[in-house]
């Protein structure tokens, strides 16, 4: 997109929404809220003129993003009608749950990602499929438009770099990745606290939710395929909300043989969520057979099937790309 556009557009609107991805993370929840903050700090806008819009639960662990807890749901704001909408982390429509009215009344529609499976549904589309995190995107429209990047923006900026890259361990973490982290701890981000916050704040449950979890794994073909069925029983078990399940996934696929790994867990009778990890092969393909989509080595889907059916069609596709 033209960034020039972008900034007008900004300037001239009177109300604008941000809106995250559904079950958000940290890239989502630090882009949106470094967005937020630096519409404030430099157009000159009063924070009636800014929303922030998250769908289900922001994890306990990142309310230390500065002004997340400004962010509603979408429920508080739907009769509202925005000037422009962006989204920030979503690779398609659906991803935005029950802001997508949100999104599709308003007049300017921006997407904002880094998903190479993005479908590019906004009116302006800016999708940087090279940039390990929505952080990094916006870390460089800001740079390019000349804005204040404040010590908070750059907290925000920080941990969305951080949680997408697990900590500056996987395959997109690049020469730039670490320049840029640099960057914004010069601006003020503390990397010590902020790694605090993302990694050594689990509530108790959610670890004993894992434990429990990986002693029930299933590994399949020699161990390539490492995989995890959660049921609502399970999660009742720990009263766990659905942000607990989150990081399950990465430590199946911490196993030296593993090649794929997959948790699958049961929303309704009818239908089960899907989140893949693999160290290989491209897993994105998995999740777009169901409908899902995301990056080669992380994907997700929603698979219409009650949760065992669901898992047999699964590895079923997960085989085809191991080979
Ligand atoms: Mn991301």
């Amino acid at each position: 997109m033209d960034l020039e556009l972008f900034k007008i557009a900004i300037q001239n609107a009177n109300n604008i929404l941000i809106i995250s991805h559904v079950n958000p993370d940290g890239d989502t929840l630090g882009s949106m809220s470094a967005l937020y903050q630096v519409i404030l700090n430099n157009f000159n806008k009063s924070e009636q003129c800014v929303d922030m819009v998250y769908n289900g639960i922001i994890p306990e662990i990142y309310n230390f993003i500065p002004y997340i807890n400004k962010a509603v749901s979408p429920e508080n704001v739907k009769e509202k009608q925005y000037d422009i909408a962006i989204s920030v982390d979503i690779a398609a429509k659906d991803r935005m749950g029950d802001s997508l009215p949100l999104f599709e009344k308003s007049s300017v529609r921006i997407n904002i990602d880094h998903h190479k499976t993005n479908t590019n549904f906004g009116t302006i589309n800016h999708v940087c499929a090279n940039a390990c995190s929505c952080g990094e995107v916006m870390l460089d429209i800001f740079k390019e438009l000349d804005l204040k990047i404040d010590k908070d923006t750059a907290c925000a900026l920080y941990a969305a770099i951080l949680t997408d890259t697990g900590g500056f361990r996987y395959e997109n973490t690049t020469a730039q990745t670490l320049l840029k982290a640099s960057e914004l701890i010069e601006l003020g981000a503390d990397p010590a606290q902020i790694s605090r916050y993302c990694y050594e704040s689990k509530p108790r449950n959610m670890v004993l939710l894992h434990a429990n979890c990986m002693i029930n794994a299933e590994f399949l073909d020699n161990n390539r395929i490492a995989g995890i069925c959660i049921t609502n029983k399970d999660m009742e078990k720990y009263n766990a909300t659905n942000d607990y399940t989150e990081g399950l996934v990465e430590e199946l696929r911490r196993i030296k043989t593993t090649e794929v790994s997959y948790v699958i867990k049961e929303v309704d009778e009818n239908t089960s969520k899907v989140s893949l990890r693999s160290k290989t092969a491209d897993i994105s393909v998995v999740a777009q057979v169901f409908g899902g989509g995301g990056h080669t080595f992380a994907a997700g889907c929603t698979i219409r099937k009650p949760l065992n059916i669901a898992k047999d069609k699964l590895v079923e596709e997960i085989r085809k790309v191991l080979g």
